[in-house]
């Protein structure tokens, strides 16, 4: 199962192809929608997010409210199109003044630009702009909908804005979900959310953005999913590789990740215990459910950490693409802070994942066989 996005941020709709879809899926509009809404709110949003109330429109792939083994085709349309329809029109001429030629630092303006010899930053930017990710959680939502009916519920948290830290869990996949949500930063520690909301106000007034760190686990996936034979089919590859395409996504850890680098062996790793009835299982998990390549049947642990929004409403020192002087990078309307959007993105690219390996192992059909064939391997393997 895999996705490709089409759109740009002020374009008419953004559009999704999710193709190698196992038929017999139950795909709801609704739990997309809520997805969408997920996405969309989250405190340090801009503007933008007053315009638009993101809605997914299925155009093929599904009958009945199943899946039917065809590519899904869903479009999200872009409500601040009809403020844009002059400056990202598809035909005529383009108006005076609609060129932007100050590239923002951290943005991917100046190399997008040199890449496709264009003189105009927008070019760029209408891609390469967070608004893309509404297709992408669209498009997740046939990924979790596939996992849901395998058991496996794929969720996150946000863990730090800036500087500003939660009281760490030991167990981040027994957090509570419902606690999650009721956070306007989505971080399950009410204490933490009232000080990441102040550090949100005061980067808002001194023209900053703000970055930050989020969490992703799935429980209740088999053991060996994934692969150590082969360098791609690695868990942990397509994991980090998957992480990484969200926008300003700058680093991935797998289970205690970089920590695990400084402790001594006994102290990283899970040892491993037979519980009758249930079958391998471990006390701890610093790996994160994923050893040599495959799940190991703990809770997947995954995190990331985002980079601060390069759009800065008191901008960095940029130059002029016409004449190289020396400018103020552009400043646009943006958001302060979107980290907890991004862990909803997140949640869409690791289901992905998932369902693709599901998929390798088990089957690509039909849901009841990968069921059937899921369910006899997990017996085989506890007995
Ligand atoms: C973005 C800038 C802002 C964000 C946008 C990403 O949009 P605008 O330029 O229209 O104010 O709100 O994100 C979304 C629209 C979204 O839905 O996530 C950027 O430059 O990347």
């Amino acid at each position: 199962m895999r996705y490709t996005t089409a759109g740009e941020s002020h374009g008419r709709a953004l559009t999704a192809i999710v193709s190698s879809v196992p038929a017999g899926i139950p795909v709801s509009v609704g739990d997309i929608d809520a997805d969408l809404a997920r996405r969309q709110s989250g405190y340090g949003r801009g503007g933008r997010q007053r315009i638009e109330t993101d809605r997914c429109t299925i155009l093929s792939g599904v009958r009945f409210g199943r899946s039917i083994g065809t590519p899904i085709a869903l479009t999200v349309v872009n409500r601040d199109w009809d403020n844009w329809t002059d400056v990202m029109a598809v035909s005529g001429e383009k108006p005076e003044g609609a060129r932007l030629t100050a590239p923002r630092p951290g943005h991917a303006d100046l190399p997008g630009v040199l890449k496709i010899g264009s003189d105009d930053v927008r070019d760029v930017l209408e891609r390469a702009s967070a608004r893309e990710t509404a297709a992408r959680v669209a498009a997740g939502g046939i990924a979790k909908a596939f996992l849901r009916e395998l058991g496996v519920d794929v969720v996150s948290f946000v863990s730090a804005i800036g500087p500003v830290e939660m009281t760490p869990v030991v167990d981040p996949s027994t957090v509570d979900p419902v606690a999650v949500e009721e956070s306007v930063v989505r971080c399950p520690d009410p204490e933490a959310t009232e000080r990441m909301k102040r550090e949100i106000d005061q980067a808002r007034a001194d023209g900053e953005s703000l970055g930050g760190v989020f969490v992703v686990t799935a429980r209740r996936l088999p053991p060996g999913l994934g692969g150590y034979a082969e360098a791609d089919a690695r868990l942990d590859t397509r994991l980090a590789a998957a992480l990484m395409s969200i926008p300003a996504i700058k680093g991935v850890e797998i289970g205690d990740g970089f920590a695990l680098a400084s402790r001594r062996g006994s102290d990283a790793h899970d040892e491993i215990l037979f519980e009758p009835g249930h079958g391998f299982a471990r006390p701890t998990n610093h790996a994160g459910g994923v050893e040599g390549g495959m799940t190991n049947g703990e809770p997947l642990v995954v995190r990331a950490a985002m980079k601060p929004i390069p759009t800065l409403m008191r901008p960095l020192a940029s130059v002029e693409l016409d004449t190289h002087a020396a400018i103020d990078a552009s400043k646009e309307r943006s958001d302060v802070c979107a980290v907890p959007a991004a862990a909803v993105v997140a949640e869409a690219e690791v289901a992905f994942v998932l369902a693709r390996a599901f998929m390798d192992k088990f089957g690509c059909d039909t849901l009841p066989d990968i069921r059937m064939a899921k369910d006899a391997y997990l017996s085989r393997i506890r007995t």
